[in-house]
């Protein structure tokens, strides 16, 4: 297991390497070229440039989050053969450099949704939170109230020059169903696996969060059967997940000790983000300290299924609350992540220890 942290590049983050480097316990960095659009290659300088200065810092960047599918790929519309070609591009060109793991998505149109990226918890610090009321908002209310409160970031997903789109984009999605949306990403993954499997990359697709359809959008992540259907239509080891235990749990019907155990078994989690949420009632969830007992996840029980399946992929503590004053990026503050990190690596030890 090799734990691992985001970083969005020196020019997109404020976190310095340094400060990452001085996590107890972590060896690398979650990497992206931040500036890249969506369907154009991955020039091979950018890609050297950052591996030269994470690796001058004592990192190492083997995994990238996210190579982004171009909507025309999940519309499958004709243009989409070009972008495909881009992507392995891309994939050949970040081999070349080391990279072993590529998290992706397939959610139309929005990255994923929260209703509140500044939600105060009772200790004062602040966290991002789905509650089913908000969502009730338009999406362009919703687009409003994600850029007041980013302030000079750009989130990952929520790129302005693209969501100023947004209306056109959902409507275009009016003719695609889940299984339309299952055919698109078939027709992409049959096409990219085999240079995957050329240049040793796995493939790791997030689940949709969250895992059920928003503004009627198809959604084809969601849950267990998706997952296995979505690792047998292509049946390779580089046609993976990444587990995120946060985004899967936000549907209370998913049991995602059982889906981290059966897809562990099956060499089908290269990558898995780490993460607490707590449901406030219903669906409604705040994404809580990793702690086990702050939230409704019980944290020791994911990693000991992790763990007793042989899992040996990359994990990284996903979002944190903004703690100490901090500010910045919702979701990718240092301390809490770093606090976090130190937790899983914590259980992590017990585990290995444990007769
Ligand atoms: C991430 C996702 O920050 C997050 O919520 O878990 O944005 C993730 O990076 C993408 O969905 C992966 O493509
Ligand atoms: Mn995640």
């Amino acid at each position: 297991m090799d734990m691992v942290f985001r970083w969005y590049g020196k020019k997109d983050d404020s976190i310095p390497l340094q400060y990452i480097r001085q996590i107890p316990g972590c060896k690398g960095i979650v990497g992206m070229l931040f500036d890249i659009p969506a369907g154009e290659v991955w020039p091979k300088e950018k890609i050297k440039a950052l591996k030269e200065e994470i690796e001058l810092s004592g990192l190492t960047l083997k995994v990238i989050e996210s190579v982004n599918v171009h909507e025309d790929i999940k519309l499958g519309l004709e243009t989409r053969d070009e972008y495909i070609e881009n992507y392995k591009q891309t994939i050949r060109n970040l081999a070349e450099y080391g990279v072993e793991v590529i998290c992706y998505n397939f959610m139309p149109v929005f990255d994923w949704i929260k209703t509140d990226l500044e939600y105060v918890l009772p200790d004062g610090s602040t966290t991002m939170a789905f509650e089913k009321a908000g969502i009730e908002k338009s999406p362009e209310e919703i687009i409003r109230d994600v850029e007041n409160s980013s302030g000079d970031y750009t989130l990952p997903g929520w790129e302005p020059e693209r969501l100023v789109h947004v209306k056109g984009l959902i409507d275009a999605y009016k003719d695609v169903d889940n299984k339309k949306l299952r055919e698109n990403f078939a027709y992409f993954i049959k096409a990219i696996i085999p240079t995957c499997e050329e240049v040793g990359v796995k493939m790791a697709i997030h689940p949709d969060d969250p895992p059920y359809s928003i503004f009627g959008l198809p959604r084809i992540v969601k849950n267990r059967e998706d997952l296995d259907w979505i690792c047998t239509v292509v049946d390779s080891p580089s046609n993976g997940i990444t587990l995120c235990t946060g985004s899967i749990s936000e549907d209370p019907a998913n049991d995602v000790y059982q889906i981290l155990a059966e897809f562990t078994q099956r060499n089908r989690i290269p990558f898995a983000h780490v993460r607490n949420i707590k449901f406030i009632q219903d669906k409604d969830f705040y994404e809580a300290p990793h702690l086990s007992a702050e939230g409704s996840l019980d944290m020791y029980k994911i990693m000991q299924v992790l763990h007793d399946n042989g899992f040996d992929g990359f994990i990284r503590p996903d979002h944190g609350r903004m703690i100490w004053g901090e500010t910045g990026r919702p979701g990718y503050g240092l301390y809490d992540r770093a606090i976090g990190m130190s937790y899983l690596n914590g259980l992590w030890e017990a585990l290995e220890k444990r007769k």
